[in-house]
């Protein structure tokens, strides 16, 4: 049996082609998309792509199924993402070894993405108990003022490769709490991961005799999210991806005054004070720039540290470094998998050549692995250079294991000019024992990310906090704290319980 049948039984996928919730619609007339493992270079699978007639059958069943789902009670409704967060427990393991195999991050960092979508639906069945809106007094006597959230109706979710399923979960279960309804068109770079989701949500959906149009998916490329961001069916986009693909999405869904949610870029920096501790610094650095291969939107792009301590700390990543092992994500003993595909392999060695033209110098030298256990030509060594943050390539996001190092003289104002010196705004951390400057880096005057950390790396949030950023990266916040509130409409209600009808404003209108 081959690595993808097993996986694919031990999730009990049987069927390969998107539909709207079970995965089992064969419409068949869309052209097929390819997923070939970066792992080892195998078709893995192939999926059917949503035509304009699918899209049209699945918008259907999707406004259909919110009919009846927007008057099930919210608990019951959280109820729901309370099975599905248990059929995650059970499934964790092979979901993890997906992830892993289609998109080539560590198993562990797989696992640790499964165990984000249980996180979240465990934060999602609380909030299900707590949709609440404010009261507040009348200006008018025997007046009640109140107000209320009420679902939107379809959220429409598109999702990236680098967070195959978390991101889908991240929106889903509090979409659906608040009695939203979903239809996913994940990246074309990992549809498996796609189906095995919709199959496992199908399973629950089933289970409760639930419309299946609560939960659909499609699937295709940047034409089949144009019918999605163009749909004035579909209240709010949910997208993750480039800032590229963020403005194209932006514009069109602000054309039809839709609402859209923008989880973009970043370009993220670690800022080492005289302060810092270096062994917490270096693992911080290491994870931040290696983890995910550096594909995280939250990776690590840039150090800056300061002159006193260069030297010390350049010296210790650098050994760090030399302790990485790349190789097969399912393999335990292996740090870095492969990048997603070739093109991605192209852009690191593009983003190497620029940095050194520039006049970057390399102090951990890049390039391709070749030989057994990389035949898929898609593992690249991690790579350091000394760079300058205003060359074009450093201010630029590059989706691979590429860090930037940064040099600062003075206070802590002066990192934070080169910090915020660019157009992204994700995540930041400052490493430092000093209580002044790590107040500094979060006061208004510092950092201007939407995740501001102090001695703790930029990637690896919690689903608890609200999570996105400033600038190019868009704006929204998803996960925790209230970002529940993007999924609703917010109605104000006012109630008049005498038998007058006075005017607001003190406004006389006597007949
Ligand atoms: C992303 O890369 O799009 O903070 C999401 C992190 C993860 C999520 C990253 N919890 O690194």
């Amino acid at each position: 049996m081959t690595t993808i049948q097993k996986i694919l039984l031990d999730l009990n996928v049987k069927e390969l082609n998107a539909g709207t919730s079970t995965g089992s619609i064969n419409f068949g007339e869309g052209k097929t998309i390819d997923s070939y493992s970066p792992v080892d270079g195998k078709l893995i699978g192939r999926v059917t792509a949503t035509t304009k007639d699918d899209y049209e059958k699945v918008l259907g069943s999707a406004l259909k199924a919110f009919k009846s789902f927007r008057i099930i009670p919210a608990p019951q409704r959280g109820e729901l993402v309370r099975q599905f967060g248990d059929k995650l427990r059970e499934l964790k393991q092979p979901l993890g070894e997906l992830v892993s195999y289609e998109m080539g991050k560590s198993l562990q960092e797989g696992l640790g993405e499964v165990q984000e979508m249980i996180d979240i639906c465990n934060f999602a069945v609380g909030l299900s108990r707590q949709l609440h809106g404010l009261t507040m007094h009348s200006e008018r006597p025997g007046h009640r003022m109140y107000e209320q959230y009420h679902p939107l109706g379809i959220v429409g979710i598109i999702s990236a490769f680098n967070f195959p399923v978390a991101v889908w979960a991240w929106n889903t279960s509090l979409a659906w709490i608040c009695g939203d309804v979903c239809i996913w068109k994940p990246s074309e770079k990992t549809p498996l991961c796609g189906i095995a989701c919709q199959n496992i949500i199908a399973s629950v959906l089933k289970e409760n005799k639930m419309p299946e149009g609560i939960s659909c998916l499609i699937n295709g490329d940047l034409n089949v999210g144009e019918l999605m961001t163009s749909d004035s069916r579909i209240p709010l986009i949910s997208a993750t991806g480039s800032t590229r693909m963020g403005k194209i999405v932006a514009q069109t869904v602000a054309g039809r005054l839709g609402k859209s949610l923008l989880e973009l870029g970043g370009n993220n920096a670690i800022i080492v004070t005289p302060d810092a501790d270096i062994k917490m610094t270096v693992i911080g650095a290491v994870f931040g720039a290696c983890g995910t291969a550096g594909q995280r939107c939250t990776s690590t792009r840039r150090l800056i540290i300061h002159e006193s301590i260069y030297d010390k700390v350049i010296n210790a990543v650098v050994a760090a470094y030399k302790q990485l092992r790349i190789g097969n994500p399912l393999d335990e003993n292996n740090h870095v998998g492969p990048v997603i595909d070739t093109d991605a392999v192209k852009m690191y060695l593009s983003a190497l050549d620029k940095v050194v033209a520039e006049g970057g110098n390399i102090l951990v030298e890049g390039g391709v692995l070749q030989g057994e256990g990389y035949e898929s030509g898609c593992y690249v060594k991690p790579a350091i250079a000394e760079a300058d943050n205003s060359f074009v390539i450093v201010q630029h996001e590059t989706f691979a294991p590429i860090l930037y190092l940064l040099k600062y003289t003075g206070g802590v104002e002066n990192a934070l000019d080169l910090q915020n010196g660019v157009a992204q705004g994700l995540s930041s951390a400052i490493m430092t024992n000093n209580l002044r400057e790590a107040e500094h880096f979060l006061s208004v005057q510092g950092s201007d990310c939407g995740i501001s950390n102090v001695n703790i790396g930029t990637s690896g949030a919690e689903i608890g906090g609200a999570f996105g950023g400033e600038k190019d990266t868009g704006g929204g916040r998803e996960s925790g704290s209230d970002a529940w509130k993007i999924y609703m409409r917010r109605q104000t209600n006012t109630i008049n319980y005498t038998t007058e009808l006075p005017l607001s404003q003190g406004i006389k209108f006597d007949l």
